[in-house]
């Protein structure tokens, strides 16, 4: 829509001067026709600023391309696209980028929970409707249209009443458990959430002492470099908290070259977030005990919630993923299907 005014300017930038000079290969008429054509071509495009936080894991691959693949021309959308490199600075030069070319709609996924106030509401000042997608923020929520993501605290608690109830199956209820945590991007709302889920959890299990817990920013190199640091330090863990599977599957390969096991009848359980088809594998294997989904197909939901704002229907000010807890018992009817 916005976007036949922004390539008109810079059609005259170009084609102005060649004309004027004369350039006899030049034909400005001819030029400016096909502008014309390419400007109605955009006029019934949305234009979308899509600013992506990184690229650090395969549940973010999978985000990114949901949603590549879903805002495309084919289905009305120009989509300018970022990638951050988990840069917060980056991400904001982004957005101001976007609001300067005057987009329709903005969509970021924000590395960190805070420090957005002030270009969302540049954002806002432009006209501008933000979405905030994956991860949620702190910030006046008056600064943007709606969140499309998960529910990370939610996510941290399911998992820690899983591990209540597949200790007292085990008959080790009253047991003392340690526990060490990999948590992701520091101040992200997955690492926090999930924190703060999983530590509620724990709070009413006296018998449950947490030994570490060290950011890992939710990469495997990262994620195997940190739980090598716990197996040197910790002679006796018996329960790993990864906050996603990148982390999950680097802890398995420190733990596998400590000479150590994991499993049901290992020396420690693995319990991990994301549900991406190579840690389900590992879910089926028995090597992590369990696996809290955190949907990265967001693409479909959030066009449908573009659509809505575009035509300036009333949305909601939060729409939450479907998400499922994966373990041997479950994960063979659905592994098959994985796309991610
Ligand atoms: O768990 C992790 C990714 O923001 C929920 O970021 C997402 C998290 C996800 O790097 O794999």
């Amino acid at each position: 829509m916005k976007m036949k005014r922004i390539f008109r300017e810079i059609a005259a930038v170009i084609v102005l001067p060649l004309a004027l000079g004369g350039c006899s290969f030049f034909n400005p008429a001819a030029a400016l026709r096909e502008q014309d054509e390419a400007d109605a071509a955009m006029e019934d495009l949305i234009n979308v600023g899509f600013s992506q936080l990184g690229s650090e894991s395969a549940w973010r691959t999978a985000n990114t391309e949901s949603v590549q693949n879903t805002l495309t021309e084919k289905n009305g959308y120009f989509l300018l696209y970022d990638n951050a490199r988990q840069s917060q600075q980056n991400q904001i030069k982004a957005l101001r980028s976007y609001i300067s070319q005057r987009v329709d709609v903005i969509v970021f996924c924000p590395v960190q929970e805070t420090g957005w106030d002030t270009v969302m509401a540049e954002a806002k000042k432009a006209g501008i409707p933000v979405i905030v997608l994956d991860r949620s923020i702190e910030a006046d929520d008056s600064l943007y249209t709606t969140f499309v993501g998960e529910d990370n605290r939610e996510e941290g608690i399911r998992i820690g009443e899983w591990l209540e109830d597949y200790l007292d199956q085990q008959g080790k209820g009253d047991d003392t458990e340690n526990i060490v945590v990999l948590k992701g991007t520091e101040g992200s709302s997955p690492e926090l959430g999930r924190s703060m889920g999983f530590n509620a959890i724990a709070a009413r299990n006296p018998n449950w002492k947490i030994l570490a817990q060290a950011g890992a920013e939710f990469t495997q190199a990262k994620g195997k470099e940190v739980m090598a640091r716990f197996l040197e330090e910790f002679d006796d863990i018996d329960v790993v908290v990864a906050q996603n599977d990148d982390m999950a599957i680097g802890a398995l390969e420190a733990i596998q070259e400590a000479g150590k096991t994991a499993g049901v009848d290992g020396d420690m359980i693995v319990l991990s977030f994301d549900g991406t088809k190579n840690a389900l594998e590992l879910v089926q294997k028995g090597q992590i005990a369990a696996d809290m989904e955190c949907n990265p197909l967001s693409g479909p939901l959030l066009s449908d919630v573009i659509q809505k704002i575009v035509n300036g229907e009333q949305v909601e000010k939060e729409y939450y993923m479907e998400e499922m807890l994966f373990t041997e018992d479950n994960v063979g009817r659905y592994i098959d299907g994985r796309v991610y």
